[in-house]
This record gives C-alpha cells, sequence and structure tokens, in this order.
C-alpha cells in the first residue's frame, strides 16, 4: 500500500437488493487496482456484499479484499481520518460525524454523490452540478454515470472487454464453465438464457413461451425471484416430462436450472456464457451490455411509473440503429416483460407468447447488434477514470 496515495472513501448504504453494493464495490475496486488509490469501502450490511464476495466474513467489520480495505458502516461512527475525496453512492450521505469532520478540515474534501444511471436526457444536464450545503462550507457535486459523452459513462474495467472476449472465444472453458455450474455441458447448438429479475415478471410465461423453440433451450436461474418460480414450476411438472426435461436437451425439450447466487465476477461468466441474458436493475444491466449480448432489461419498478420512462429513453437509444422491425421485436419483448403480473400471481404473460419468439427470430442479427453497442459504448473513458479525472482536474 503507497502511504502517500491520494485516499478515497466511498459510502454505501444498503437500501435493497444487490446493486447498491455491487456498484460501489465495483468503483471501490477499480480506484485502488487501477487508480493506485488508497480505498476504504464503508457499507451498513455486510452480508449483501458477502453475497457477492463470498470471501467477505460478515461477523467481522473490516477486511481487505483486492486492495480495499472494507468496513462496516455503524452509527455513532468513529471518525478515523477523512480522505482526500469522498463518494457517496446514490445520495446515501455519509454519518454525520464524518460531514462535521470533513468541514474542519484545513483542506477541505471534495464530495462526489455519485447517482443512479438514466439514458433521459435530462442527465446531461445535471451531470456534475454543485449542491452547496446549506450548513457547512462544503460543496457536493453530483455524478451521473450515463450512455453520452456529457455524462460520467459506465462502469467498465479496464481488462473486462479482453477478458469476455478470451473466455467466449475459448470453447472449452466454457464448457467447463458449464460442467462446474450445472453438472455438464449443454448440447450443440442449444440456446442458454439467463434469467434474473424482479418478483412479478413472468417467468412461467417465458417457460411456456419457449417450449416451441425449434432447438434445444437451457435456462438458468441464480437463487432469486426467478429460482424460486422455476422450482416451483418444475415441481409441479409430472416427472415422465421432466426426465425428458432433464436429458440435456436432446428431445428439445426446455431445461431448466436453479443455481446459487453467484460471486459477482463468476456472475460475469455467465452472461458472457448465454445467448439472451435477462437482467434488472441497474449493476446486471450494465453487465449484460458488456457481455456483447441480447438482453432484456428488467426495469426497478416504481409506483409512479416513472421507470417506463426510464426505460424508453434507454430503448430509443439501444434500437436507434437497428431496423423498424428489429427494434419492434426488442421493444415488444422488454415491454411484455416489464408489464406487472396480474393480481394472482403470474398469469400467462400478455404478449410473452408472440413476443419472445418474435426476438428469438431475429436473434442473429441482434447478437450482431449487441456487440457494435458494446463496442460503441467502449470507446469512451469507463466510470471510474471520468470519477477521478473530475475529481482531479475539476473539483481541485
Ligand atoms: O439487485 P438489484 O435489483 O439492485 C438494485 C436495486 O434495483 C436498487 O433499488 C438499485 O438502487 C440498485 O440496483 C442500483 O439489481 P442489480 O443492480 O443488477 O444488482 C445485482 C448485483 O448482483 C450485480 O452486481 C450483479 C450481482 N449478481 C451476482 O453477483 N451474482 C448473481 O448470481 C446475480 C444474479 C447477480
Amino acid at each position: 500500500m503507497d502511504e502517500a496515495a491520494e485516499r478515497w472513501d466511498v459510502f454505501c448504504r444498503v437500501v435493497d437488493n444487490y446493486g447498491d453494493v455491487g456498484v460501489a464495490w465495483r468503483l471501490a475496486r477499480q480506484l485502488a487496482r487501477e487508480h493506485g488509490k488508497r480505498v476504504r469501502l464503508w457499507v451498513d450490511d455486510l452480508t449483501v456484499l458477502a453475497k457477492l464476495r463470498p470471501e467477505i466474513d460478515p461477523a467481522y467489520d473490516i477486511a481487505s479484499l483486492e486492495g480495499v480495505e472494507v468496513l462496516r458502516l455503524r452509527e455513532p461512527f468513529d471518525v478515523e481520518g477523512v480522505a482526500d475525496v469522498v463518494v457517496e453512492t446514490f445520495g446515501c450521505d455519509p454519518p454525520e460525524a464524518y460531514v462535521l469532520a470533513m468541514a474542519a478540515c484545513p483542506a477541505r474534501p471534495r464530495w462526489i454523490n455519485l447517482e443512479y444511471l438514466s439514458a433521459e436526457e435530462w442527465v446531461e444536464g445535471s451531470h456534475a452540478l454543485p449542491s452547496p450545503n446549506p450548513r457547512l462550507p462544503l460543496t457536493k457535486h453530483y455524478f451521473f454515470p450515463g450512455f453520452t459523452a456529457r455524462t460520467g459513462g459506465l462502469l467498465r474495467e479496464g481488462d473486462l472487454l479482453a477478458r469476455r472476449d478470451a473466455f467466449q472465444r475459448d470453447a472449452p472453458a466454457q464448457a467447463a464453465f458449464w460442467k462446474a455450474l450445472v453438472g455438464r455441458a449443454p448440447p450443440d447448438g442449444a440456446m442458454k438464457v439467463s434469467l434474473f429479475g424482479y418478483a412479478g415478471a413472468p417467468f412461467d410465461s417465458l417457460v411456456r413461451a419457449s417450449a416451441h423453440h425449434p432447438g434445444p433451450l437451457w435456462i438458468v436461474a441464480p437463487e432469486g425471484a426467478a429460482a424460486t418460480v422455476l422450482r416451483a414450476r418444475v415441481a409441479a411438472t409430472p416427472a415422465s416430462i421432466r426426465q425428458n426435461d432433464q436429458d440435456g436437451g436432446k428431445r428439445r425439450e426446455t431445461a431448466i436450472f436453479t443455481v446459487p447466487f453467484l460471486p459477482q465476477d463468476r456472475y460475469d461468466e455467465l452472461l458472457w456464457a448465454c445467448d439472451v441474458n435477462f437482467v434488472r436493475g441497474e449493476d446486471s444491466f450494465v453487465r449484460a451490455q458488456w457481455a456483447g449480448r441480447p438482453f432484456v432489461w428488467n426495469i426497478y419498478p416504481t409506483d409512479d411509473g416513472a421507470h417506463w420512462v426510464k426505460l424508453s429513453a434507454f430503448l430509443a437509444r439501444y434500437t436507434a440503429a437497428l431496423d423498424r422491425a428489429h427494434a419492434a421485436a426488442v421493444t415488444t419483448l422488454w415491454e411484455a416483460w416489464n408489464r406487472p403480473a396480474g393480481e394472482s400471481g403470474d398469469k400467462p404473460g400478455p404478449g410473452m407468447s408472440a413476443a419472445w419468439p418474435g426476438f428469438l427470430a431475429r436473434l442473429d442479427d441482434l447478437k450482431g447488434h449487441a456487440l457494435d453497442w458494446s463496442g460503441a459504448l467502449a470507446v469512451r473513458r469507463d466510470l471510474t477514470a471520468e470519477l477521478v479525472d473530475f475529481a482531479d482536474n475539476v473539483l481541485k
């Protein structure tokens, strides 16, 4: 550890699920590994980080992982030094005692709020704006991830695409991955689909709509809402049919695998190994784009319906280079996937039965598009590099 290196404190409070800490961990690791920063990552719920990084034992308040000091964020907070740069993720506010200590520093730390990702146009106008503290001599700056040059970009490790390409070119590595995950490699020509979504997504309808796929189709769901629905479905399927499902898809049936929640880096491999990825929230949504494979986004639903605007904004960008029929196939499936299930649970999905085969029928072209999309995004500097540049050259 370089004692002279710039100190960064990254704060994370887990509001729900995995994305808050998923993003905070990725950022902290990259700051340490690729930018040589001395990084402390403060997380209020280490059990969630432990799901993504099983090396973390949530029984302990402190751990060291990949050059990052991981600490439990608890209140009252004992301030042990203030960093040069302070990042709060998703407006989570550092503890009051820490903020007071920031204000008391002769050289005020640079304070950044890393916001949520959106493809909406207003993001460009809000990115990098200052927000002076009403009580203290401190200014916090908003930093918005995004898809355009006038936003903060997307998290992407320096070697990510090279590792992806190497894995996707390496058939034995993929076979070994599948064997370790589900006990065998998929049959030739199998369509592999990963499934991660929110409770209420029409998982059951997806399986039903897969039945007519002309070839073996594997659906793989890490532990969570999708796995719960699929497990119940498998349990309710007569044993004779289940036997067919388990034969590796040779008889063209859909094979369903529920697997444990994967460590975060292994989840990337699942995305790289699949032909279509159903993802959700924020971080898996971005990882699916870096996988360079067609994907379906289950957006985090909000009561006021604002998520539909966010979904449309992304779809408009993502489908802009597609012809009308391909764009419609993507949009129709994404809208069907995000439509809430009926009151009584996962009813036959409005539209999934047509939308999914329509999407699969265009998969070859959509694969090319997904790769082009990730290539176009990768031309931009990644979010961590943008953030370091912002801290060094704008805030200093
Ligand atoms: O878990 P999410 O729904 O997290 C969220 C919430 O929507 C939250 O409200 C929002 O604030 C936040 O995102 C930003 O979905 P997300 O963002 O995709 O995060 C999931 C993380 O879990 C991501 O880092 C990938 C990781 N993951 C694994 O490590 N292993 C797995 O097996 C799976 C399925 C996911």
